[in-house]
């Protein structure tokens, strides 16, 4: 008697919230607000994709779920290493997380983050679309969050402050923030140079006093941050590692979604996922990349490796490589250098 009627308040509740959908019965009311976590707002192609993904979910929900973006993961007070923790615990609704952020958490992750594995955008879209996205949503779905697509954060180059870098000694003693994963301190150790983990909120005043001399960081990162006016005059492109966005949901938010609502929430996270990455490459992908005379024009040196001088960083990094290889699965790496080796360009 006692359940009857708690599921029949319930019911009156959802009835009240507006949560039927003529495809079927929610599980749970719907909340009216819900939490989508971001390192970076929208002046950032990252902050743009989860825009677009909340706009067009409201749209296509007619307004019954209605996202609000949490830019500066700031339902975590900056804390981005924490942002896989606090979704699976559902502190946060929903997320466009890097890679690199969960890789902590999510071992295999840190695939993305090996130096050098990835050469080119036909790369990355090689492990994305093929079979290792798919097992990287298979081990996401385990670890405890809905994945539903992909987007990009992008090519991570190398900035600083002191000097050019064209060759591993020029990296030597620079210290250089980096963030996430252990991973990266492997491989900055193993280039001579002295890393320092921060978060990407205490990295900036880092720059801007000088505490810390460089960072490596997509392009499009640097421009909408402004880092050339936090002392960041020189860039070398080296492409050593790209980190995807992964579009993820909360499992019990997920649960309390219809069936129809669901397929929205991942059409939508598809088609946001698609332009994002449009959107990250803009500038980088064409020949000639535009995007890197613009930021010359702003007073910024920019290096660009010969083949020979980039193999001198692929050498000097591989031993991180082959330990974290390892680390991540052997059999997951082997499947990603497969799918590279034989990608459509
Ligand atoms: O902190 C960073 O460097 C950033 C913004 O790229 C990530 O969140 C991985």
């Amino acid at each position: 008697m006692k359940m009857r009627r708690t599921l029949l308040a319930l019911t009156a509740v959802a009835a009240t919230l507006g949560t039927f959908s003529t495809a079927g019965v929610a599980a749970e009311p719907y909340k009216s607000e819900y939490r989508m976590s971001l390192v970076v707002g929208t002046a950032f192609p990252w902050g743009k994709g989860g825009q677009i993904w909340a706009d067009l979910v409201k749209e296509r929900t007619q307004g019954r779920i209605n996202i609000k973006l949490y830019p500066g993961v700031s339902l975590i007070q900056g804390d981005q290493t924490r942002e896989f923790s606090a979704l699976r615990q559902g502190v946060i609704d929903m997320a466009v997380g890097s890679t690199i952020n969960w890789s902590p958490q999510v071992k295999e992750l840190n695939l993305f983050s090996l130096p050098f594995l990835m050469p080119d955008y036909a790369a990355i879209d090689a492990l994305t679309k093929g079979e290792v996205g798919k097992q990287m949503f298979a081990t996401l779905y385990k670890a405890g969050v809905v994945p539903l697509a992909w987007g990009e954060n992008g090519y991570r180059e190398l900035t600083n402050s002191k000097r050019p870098v064209r060759t591993p000694a020029d990296l030597k003693g620079l210290k250089i923030r980096v963030v996430g994963s252990p991973l990266f301190l492997d491989t900055f150790s193993a280039l001579g140079a002295n890393p320092t983990q921060m978060t990407w909120a205490d990295a900036q005043p880092a720059f801007a006093s000088g505490a810390v001399d460089g960072q490596e960081n997509p392009m499009s990162i640097f421009t909408a941050a402004k880092l050339h006016n936090v002392g960041q005059k020189n860039v070398t492109m080296w492409g050593y590692v790209a980190d995807p966005l992964v579009f993820v949901v909360n499992k019990d938010i997920w649960a309390s979604w219809t069936p129809a609502d669901q397929a929205v929430v991942r059409q939508a996270a598809l088609d946001a996922g698609k332009q994002e990455i449009e959107i990250a490459r803009k500038g980088l992908a064409e020949a000639g990349q535009p995007l890197l005379k613009d930021i010359a024009a702003m007073g910024v040196n920019i290096v660009q490796l010969s083949a020979a001088e980039r193999g001198e960083f692929v050498k000097a990094t591989r031993p991180v490589y082959e330990k974290w290889k390892k680390t991540i699965g052997a059999d997951l790496v082997n499947t990603a250098e497969k799918a590279i080796a034989t990608r459509q360009k």
